[in-house]
């Protein structure tokens, strides 16, 4: 396989050799192949694939009540069967072998697998006028003035992208939902897109504006109590499915950042949720209410969700599930998980992970987020959710994903929603091996290089921006560049980095012990003493629990502030590094590809300086110290820092005052 075909990846899964021969005997026990059957096919029968294979059986039951995605490979020799219990299953198995081929691996002579989630499900922030909230890959995939009528082929791309991964839901528009979405004539682009989607298993949801019905069709309130309310949305229930019979059922952002929710009608969370999925559950439908609320309760932002939605325990009808970002704040680099996770016992719960990188670099940086997703997983049983949803990081750019090795991110989104267990070494292993070089064509090294650079990349970034469990000290809005000064007069104060870092002659970091914001107490008691013990905390979550005093001493024997200086400057170092790897991976990777994320990984480095030197100088005239040498050379000054604002539109576009100021 030459690495030339691999820039093909964005449309082509299984880009063995083409000269190559196709398997030359696949078999099916039906006579008349489904649309998924006739996909599993195409996928069996591609040139190139298994070239040790002659013969593959498919064997599928079929009996709904199974309703399982799962799925047996079995080898004899150079015969291969896959067994299923639905066609959807036969074709995640003809998905598995694509991968092993276009990886090179051997298959193996007995495969069973069943994933850990149904529902594994895609949340796109994609607004109808076709930008996209925080993302980073061009605009959205959905065309919405052409749809129904112009049928783009990249839906059946997408959708193929997806089920090949183990995807199987996406949330068409943005949590910030325009009431539009549910009007009619938008139905039937939706319903465009869910007939295309269908063959592949991949259901349909939307974002719902909860006052809809005021909106489109001027009704007095949406109070969810309201009798002509709930028959709004039982009329409108009743016209989706009759569009689009599997419908998903809708996510829900309710009284967040200025949306509209059930509180603006004196009602709960539970009352809004339960009067929209009792419209939903004739039809099997299903509401995923969001827990990332501010509540109007003057606490730690890191405690509000927990305490408003805490208290509704088992107050949520059975489709309903909570969905509840992976920790208390927003999708930070680094976070300790949401304690609303296991504390609400008698309601469902899902976990919703950011692929975008809104606060790790945009498309900018290398950050490959299969360790957080595990670190999260680690802390958080995955047996006690029900699913897992992800902020897609996919657009209208050629590649769908704007970095070309953030398609590894979208990747290990689906792997890990298959099966939670699989390592960061062995997903950053076959996206490397089966969609960035061949692996029998590349020295081992250089493959171990660029799987060390993958697995590394989210710690290097976050020791390069908030290392020791420092968050949200980004710049204002768009959440790219470092601003720990940030002060805008008149907005919220949970807003202000300042309201995190809370750096001051004794030290720095966010007091949540008991005599803090006690945040510590709404984890279990095993986790809440850990937390609240200076010298038990984990040490990457220091400045998350603790204000800690500048001459701590670290496990390290550094103090704090030697150690927060050593991150910074390691990180820095180690995005410099990557270059290097890089360099070294050349003769292995399309050329295209390679001079892509070259001038990334320039980008980042810089953008690591950057953030290393505004951190450092900024909380050193707290610390009262200078920063220690392993820091230097320091490359900006505070106040050319301060002054530039490092915003991405500063950066990608930088006016020749910026760029005199760096000079
Ligand atoms: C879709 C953060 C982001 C917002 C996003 C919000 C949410 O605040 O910055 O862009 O809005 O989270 O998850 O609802």
């Amino acid at each position: 396989m030459t690495t030339v075909i691999k820039t093909l990846l964005s449309v082509c899964l299984i880009c063995s050799c083409l000269t190559s021969q196709a398997v030359s005997d696949v078999t099916f026990n039906k006579k008349r192949l489904s649309p998924t059957l006739e996909l599993a096919r195409q996928e069996l029968t591609a040139p190139g694939i298994l070239p040790d294979i002659t013969q593959i059986r498919v064997e599928t039951r079929s009996r709904p009540s199974d309703g399982n995605d799962s799925y047996e490979i079995t080898r004899q020799d150079d015969r291969i069967t896959i067994t299923a219990p639905t066609d959807l299953g036969a074709l995640y198995g003809a998905y598995h072998l694509a991968r092993l081929s276009a990886s090179g691996a051997h298959v193996p002579s007995h495969i069973s697998e069943s994933p850990a989630f149904a529902l594994r499900i895609l949340n796109h922030w994609d607004n109808l006028d076709g930008t996209i909230e925080r993302g980073y890959a061009g605009r959205s995939m959905w065309k919405w003035d052409e749809l129904p009528d112009v049928m783009s082929p990249r839906y059946a791309d997408y959708a193929r992208r997806n089920a090949s991964i183990g995807i199987n839901a996406t949330v068409l528009n943005n949590v910030n939902a325009s009431p539009l979405i549910l009007s009619t004539p938008y139905l039937h682009k939706i319903k465009a897109l869910a007939d295309t989607f269908r063959p592949y298993g991949i259901k349909v949801f939307l974002s719902v504006n909860f006052a809809t019905p005021m909106a489109l069709d001027s009704l007095p309130t949406a109070d969810p109590l309201d009798p002509a309310v709930q028959k709004w949305w039982k009329r409108k229930a009743d016209e989706i499915y009759s569009l689009i019979p599997d419908f998903g059922g809708f996510l829900v952002k309710a009284n967040s950042e200025g949306q509209p929710g059930p509180m603006d009608f004196g009602r709960t969370h539970a009352e809004g949720a339960n009067m929209l999925a009792r419209a939903l559950r004739p039809h099997h439908g299903i509401v995923m209410w969001r827990a990332f609320v501010y509540s109007p309760i003057d606490a730690d932002r890191a405690k509000q969700a927990y305490m408003e939605f805490q208290p509704l325990d088992g107050r949520f009808d059975p489709n309903v599930i909570i969905q509840i970002k992976n920790g208390p704040i927003d999708f930070q680099p680094r976070e300790a998980y949401s304690p609303l996770f296991g504390a609400m016992p008698a309601t469902p719960q899902m976990v919703e992970f950011q692929v975008t990188q809104e606060y790790l670099g945009h498309a900018n940086h290398l950050a490959f987020l299969a360790p957080m997703w595990q670190e999260f997983f680690s802390q958080v049983s995955p047996a006690s959710l029900k699913a897992v949803a992800g902020v897609a990081n996919v657009g209208d750019d050629p590649n769908m994903t704007g970095h070309p090795l953030a398609d590894a991110n979208w990747y290990a989104f689906g792997r890990l929603a298959w099966d939670p267990t699989l390592t960061p070494e062995a997903i950053a292993g076959e996206w490397i091996d089966s969609r960035l070089i061949d692996p029998a064509e590349t020295p081992a090294d250089i493959r171990r290089s660029l799987i060390d650079m993958f697995t590394t990349s989210r710690e290097t970034v976050v020791d390069y921006m908030m290392p020791l469990g420092l968050h949200h000290i980004f710049a204002w809005g768009h959440h790219y560049g470092p601003e720990p000064w940030c002060d805008i007069e008149g907005a919220r104060p949970d807003w202000m980095p300042s309201y995190y870092h809370r750096a001051d002659k004794a030290g720095l970091g966010f007091d949540r012990t008991p005599s803090g914001s006690d945040a510590v107490s709404q984890y279990p008691d095993s986790l809440r003493s850990v937390y609240a013990d200076i010298s038990t905390c984990p040490e990457n979550l220091l400045l998350w629990f603790h204000h800690v005093p500048w001459d701590h001493r670290m496990q390290s024997g550094r103090t704090m502030w030697q150690e927060l200086c050593h991150r910074y400057a390691t990180g820095a170092a180690r995005a410099a590094r990557y270059q290097h790897v890089w360099a070294d991976a050349r003769p292995y990777v399309s050329p295209a590809i390679w001079t892509d994320v070259n001038r990334r990984l320039i980008t980042q480095a810089r953008d690591a300086q950057w953030w290393k030197d505004a951190c450092v100088l900024y909380f050193s005239q707290f610390s009262s110290q200078a920063p220690t040498p392993e820091v230097y050379p320091i490359h900006h000054t505070l106040p050319d820092l301060k002054h530039i604002n490092l915003g991405i539109d500063n950066y990608t576009n930088p006016s020749p005052a910026l760029l005199d100021s760096l000079r």
